[in-house]
């Protein structure tokens, strides 16, 4: 097989046992070292205490992977020369034989070739500010439009232009269900001012939506944002002052395309001295348990 899929992860999803997918690029160039090894085994540990089985994404030496060693997941948080994968790389990366980060788009196209329905990350990429001119749109949303999982995240950053995000999802017809929340949740702030699509309030109603919507022929992914938990939650202003002298910066120093996100998310945390990615980390593991959750329900349906 051209998916190398680890053995307890073949049999989950033969049995119908609830799989949660986990993206690398959050490991690779999202987090500093070795913070991000840290999550990545702490966020595998959530999902099995919530009964399901983890399956972290990545590309090593050219062989796709569904389920990574402790090994290789040290080596993708420390590597420097690690890519970042979205859906235009594949060929290159698996012909050459290296390794790849995958980002939402590539893990939910990986996901989906094996069956995994659910997939817990931190926050989706989407439409940069001033896309107007830069056409910087990340290939997330159109995985979201075509691919059947259900993403579970934060929200977006306010990095992007969250309003122009959410009119790009409805072209796409990709719905924004809101997790205990009418409001579309920041990231590293539960609020942004801009509204959800729907708003459900049980990982039962959400298994119970996705079922339904894929039941009737309706291709394409869902994003679920749930909002950081209100202990962790940053000043707004603060961040929002840290986010727009990043991306003055960015603009200074030249940075676009696939470096921008890696870029931005960098100096945040520089600029919040450790703040944010104290954040970021805890999003993230409140977004696996909520993940983990939806899994066994639409597993139950
Ligand atoms: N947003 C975050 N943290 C991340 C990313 C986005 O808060 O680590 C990563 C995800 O892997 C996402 C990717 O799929 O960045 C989007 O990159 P781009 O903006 O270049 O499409
Ligand atoms: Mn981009």
């Amino acid at each position: 097989m051209k998916i190398d899929v680890r053995e307890d992860i073949k049999k989950a999803l033969a049995y119908g046992q609830a799989v949660v997918a986990l993206e690398s690029t959050i490991i690779s160039h999202g987090m500093p070292y070795p913070t991000n090894v840290e999550m990545a085994k702490h966020v595998e540990d959530i999902i099995k205490n919530e009964g399901a089985v983890p399956a972290t994404i990545a590309i090593i030496n050219g062989v796709i992977k569904v389920g990574l060693t402790p090994d290789e997941l040290t080596d993708l948080a420390k590597e420097k020369n690690v890519l970042k994968v979205s859906k235009r790389d594949f060929g290159y990366v698996v012909s050459k034989k290296m390794t790849g980060a995958t980002t939402v788009s590539a893990t939910m196209l990986i996901a989906n070739m094996v069956g995994i329905k659910v997939f817990a990350t931190g926050g989706i990429g989407g439409v940069h500010r001033g896309a107007q001119e830069t056409f910087d749109i990340s290939r997330d949303l159109e995985e979201l439009s075509n691919v059947d999982v259900c993403v579970v995240c934060a929200g977006a950053k306010s990095i992007l232009d969250l309003g122009l995000t959410m009119e790009y999802l409805e072209t796409k017809g990709v719905e924004v269900i809101g997790y205990q929340t009418d409001e579309l949740p920041a990231f590293y702030t539960r609020k942004s001012g801009h509204q959800v699509t729907y708003r459900l309030d049980s990982a039962e109603e959400i298994a119970d939506l996705l079922k339904t919507k894929w039941g009737l022929g309706i291709s394409g992914g869902v994003v679920v944002a749930n909002p950081i938990p209100e202990a962790y939650s940053q000043d707004p202003h603060e961040i929002n002052q840290a986010i727009d002298i990043a991306i003055e910066s960015a603009k200074k120093q030249g940075i676009t395309g696939k470096k921008t996100t890696p870029f931005l998310l960098d100096f945040i945390k520089t600029h919040t001295k450790g703040e944010s990615l104290k954040a970021n980390l805890e999003l993230v593991y409140n977004n696996a348990r909520l993940a983990a959750e939806i899994a066994i329900k639409y597993g139950e349906k």
